[in-house]
């Protein structure tokens, strides 16, 4: 990587949607939409700049071992992430929910002791129980955690929520609030010194950005 390009990783889907206009008010646009073609890096209107498509889940990956420069990635996602090569430094207030602990909407025993918890957000489920002093049993999932409960295959779940609506679809309801969840801006810590002005700029370009599409926080 030449010092004064800038690779970003950023997920398709809500991600990449909402992160759209905070690139395009630091002059970023694509060159191809993400949704129709089928490359995973992508030139943008700025040639020192690309976009590197992958999933949610990897992006603190690709950028603690610096294989990206820069990285957009949910709190959630960074809640479990352990890697240390990377700075939180922009909270861009897009693709917003909550995490939190859902069940059956029924009721069902409340206890919280030796209850049964599914989940992908292994780490984050562990330290709010503990926080809470329960004893919990977690389940590692990868996806479609909304099932666990319906099947018997766990009491409660911990899931990212918009609207509720996927859980009301399933019979649950959300119960306990663990933490408000946005897509945050990360940087590799190498990148940060190596390509100190090129990344300063763009994270001060984006958060003006954010600032005027949220210009009452
Ligand atoms: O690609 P991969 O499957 O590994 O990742 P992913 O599914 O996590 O990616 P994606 O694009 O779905 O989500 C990326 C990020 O968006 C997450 O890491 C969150 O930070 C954020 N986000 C915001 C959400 C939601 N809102 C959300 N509603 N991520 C997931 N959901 C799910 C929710 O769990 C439910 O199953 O969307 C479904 C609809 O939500 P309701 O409550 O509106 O019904
Ligand atoms: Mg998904």
């Amino acid at each position: 990587m030449s010092s004064n390009s800038l690779t970003i990783a950023v997920s398709k889907g809500r991600i990449f949607k909402d992160a759209l206009p905070l690139l395009d008010g630091a002059g970023i646009v694509p060159r191809d939409d993400p949704e129709r073609s089928r490359k995973l890096i992508l030139d943008t209107s700025r040639d020192d700049v690309k976009l590197v498509l992958i999933r949610a889940s990897d992006v603190p990956t690709y950028v603690d071992y610096g294989a990206a420069d820069i990285g957009i990635a949910g709190k959630d996602v960074l809640m479990e992430y352990e890697g240390d090569g990377l700075y939180e430094l922009l909270d861009l207030k897009i693709a917003r929910c909550r995490l939190m602990v859902a069940g059956p909407a029924d009721g069902a025993r409340d206890s919280g002791h030796g209850l049964r918890v599914a989940t992908k957000y292994v780490n984050s489920a562990r330290r709010y129980f503990a926080s809470q002093g329960k004893q919990v049993e977690i389940i590692k999932l990868y996806g479609s955690m909304e099932l666990a409960p319906l099947v018997g295959l766990a009491d409660r779940i911990v899931d990212v929520v918009d609207t509720g609506n996927t859980l009301k679809a399933n019979g649950l309801k959300p119960l306990e609030h663990i933490a408000d969840i946005s897509s945050r801006l990360i940087v590799n810590k190498a990148s940060m010194k190596m390509k100190h002005a090129a990344v300063k700029q763009f994270i001060d370009d984006v958060a003006r950005s954010v600032a005027r599409f949220n210009p009452d926080e």
